[in-house]
């Protein structure tokens, strides 16, 4: 059985949906936010971030675009992502990798500014500009999404799913929710899903 490390509001939400969509029974262990992680926990995750999932096999894996990947892969009969070798492939992982490597940690910038800096008086000017690169790559995706529903293909996929956690976090959801009509557009039928709307009892991503 897998066995999902996760928190109310962490993109362990996106791996939820995913076990969830998969059918996948699991394990889940909240773990609290502290700098005092028990070694345990930092054997399997070194940056004391969540989500972690560990296999069936006992192995563990950090990174919440590796693992909807890998969950996708393990599970094709749920259809959580184009198949490997679809026309839509492409689109999936590089929209996956964008956001994770392009949207997340500037999000990350946003919450825990002071580890951006070393200037005690820097964080506004961190934060500022955390949230104007997470403007930068919301908008590329709002671009792409124009005259399409999903990011991949034709079907909602795990990429779908982690662009309206993103946004979710995003310090002025008004103001997103404005400027991008293409990602509002989808995350309102997100809002709408039954299981976004389950795990969002727990999660609280947006408000219900
Ligand atoms: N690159 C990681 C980032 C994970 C991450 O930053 N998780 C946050 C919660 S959403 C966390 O655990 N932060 C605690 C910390 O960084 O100290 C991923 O994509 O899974």
């Amino acid at each position: 059985m897998y066995k999902l490390y996760t928190r109310p509001g962490s993109g362990g939400f996106v791996v939820e949906a995913a076990l969830a969509l998969a059918n996948a029974p699991f394990e889940q262990i909240d773990v609290p936010k502290t700098d005092r992680p028990d070694q345990a926990f930092l054997d399997i995750s070194p940056l004391n971030q969540v989500p972690v999932l560990t296999l069936p096999d006992g192995s563990s894996i950090t990174e919440s675009a590796a693992i909807c990947i890998l969950l996708a892969e393990q599970h094709p009969e749920a259809g959580l992502a184009p198949a490997a070798g679809a026309p839509a492939r492409a689109d999936f992982l590089r929209w996956m990798a964008f956001m994770s490597s392009v949207l997340y940690p500037a999000v990350l910038r946003f919450y825990y500014a002071p580890r951006y800096t070393a200037d005690a008086d820097g964080t506004k000017a961190v934060k500022q500009a955390a949230v104007a690169e997470m403007d930068r790559g919301f908008a590329v995706i709002d671009t792409a999404l124009r005259g399409r529903d999903w990011l991949a293909g034709k079907e909602m996929s795990l990429a779908d799913i982690y662009l309206a956690m993103l946004v979710a976090w995003h310090p002025e959801t008004d103001k997103a929710r404005a400027a991008w009509p293409e990602i509002e557009r989808l995350w309102a039928r997100l809002r709408g899903h039954p299981l976004m709307k389950t795990l969002n009892t727990s999660h609280e991503m947006w408000p219900a």
